[in-house]
């Protein structure tokens, strides 16, 4: 592509963000996620059994999808801190997501912004920081938590109250991947697993940019992987991907391309989980397609939702005014992901001949 067709593409995104496209979305991270060549690696993982839905007789589905903690419970508590770690395991849910970042000192923290300035009302990025500076912040949340490290919750994750809960690390890839990978890998080490539920069975490595597979490789052998994406088009290269499962933005999966990746990803036995389900209607249509699990702000509510000995059935419909927000996602999703494809060169056929016949999954 010549200069000036890149800085059209670049324009073309720039006005999708406007319109309302991700803010993940932006052409630094889409530069990130472009240099990856994970296809080519050999590496081998297994699959990721404890995030499959959970059987459950009393639903009439046979089985519903499991709760998971976006940022802890954050509804109620600052995202990402302890109060909201605890809070979600108290709530009922079954899992937590959390984002990892590093100081610049090598510390494994827990903040799903690159910069202080939202949660802490700080305007410094915590690449630029040091742990010490950072540990005594508050957050501007009531009520006020320090930012903890991943040494923090893995600790308490290793407590036997918490001995089933399992943990989905968001490794955000505007970082150095190979130091935030043995930085990671390093926390493992140092916390003790409980005796019948290693680390392995009960973490798994959510990346977001294809150069992570062989990182996590090397620094986690053994730890099971989800790739999270917006894009349904780039998932279904990883299909032909032994054991990698995924976790899926909620909107693209409604799409009709979404509904036929979800029958596949099925009978490849990959689990497939969405984010970020907040609406009834939403966790109806997860419960119906039996999808493993939503990644939810607020558990509490569906845990209470989903519990069958309230006798009350989840059924909602989606209102008919969420509609042309669906179509508005998906539309700038598919624009960006093609333009994306046009400006990287990245396309199943361009970058991965070895997997650009479709892939079979029977
Ligand atoms: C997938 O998982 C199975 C079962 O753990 C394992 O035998 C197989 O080698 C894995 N495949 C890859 C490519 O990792
Ligand atoms: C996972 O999804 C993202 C899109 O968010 C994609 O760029 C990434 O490369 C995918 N997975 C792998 C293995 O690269």
């Amino acid at each position: 592509m010549d200069a000036l067709s890149a800085k059209c593409a670049d324009l073309v995104l720039s006005i999708l963000v406007c319109l309302g496209a991700p803010p993940l979305l932006n052409s630094a991270f889409l530069g990130t996620l472009a240099e990856s060549s994970a296809l080519e690696t050999d590496a081998s993982f297994p699959p990721p059994r404890f995030i499959r839905a959970r059987s459950e007789e009393k639903s009439s589905h046979g089985q519903l999808p499991q709760i998971i903690a976006h940022r802890g419970y954050n509804t109620k508590f600052p995202e990402n801190s302890m109060a909201a770690f605890r809070g979600a395991i108290e709530a009922g849910a079954h899992a937590l997501e959390t984002d990892v970042r590093l100081t610049r000192d090598g510390v494994v923290v827990l903040s799903h912004d690159p910069t202080l300035m939202r949660c802490f009302g700080v305007e410094k990025k915590i690449s630029d920081c040091d742990w010490e500076y950072i540990s005594g912040l508050q957050t501007l949340k009531e009520p006020h938590e320090s930012m903890p490290r991943l040494l923090d919750l893995i600790e308490f994750l290793a407590q036997p109250d918490a001995a089933s809960i399992w943990l989905q690390l968001d490794i955000k890839p505007d970082i150095n991947a190979d130091e935030m990978m043995s930085r990671i890998a390093a926390v493992f080490k140092q916390v003790p697993e409980s005796p019948g539920s290693p680390w392995k069975e009960r973490v798994v490595l959510g990346f977001w940019a294809a150069k992570y597979v062989p990182l996590c490789q090397k620094h986690l052998p053994g730890f099971p992987l989800v790739n999270i994406t917006f894009s349904v088009a780039y998932a279904e290269q990883f299909l032909a991907m032994d054991n990698i499962s995924f976790v899926m933005m909620q909107a693209t999966l409604l799409s009709p391309r979404g509904r036929n990746f979800i029958k596949r990803a099925k009978v490849a036995g990959r689990q497939v989980i969405s984010w970020t389900v907040n609406d009834e209607y939403d966790l109806d249509w997860v419960v119906k397609r039996k999808l493993d699990g939503v990644i939810t702000d607020d558990p509490k509510r569906f845990v209470d939702l989903m519990d069958p000995s309230n006798g009350k059935a989840i059924s909602a419909s989606r209102p008919l005014s969420k509609i042309p927000g669906l179509v508005r996602i998906n539309f700038l999703v598919s624009t960006f992901s093609w333009l994306f494809g046009w400006k990287h060169g990245y396309g199943i056929e361009r970058r991965f001949p070895l997997f650009s016949s479709r892939v079979k999954t029977s």
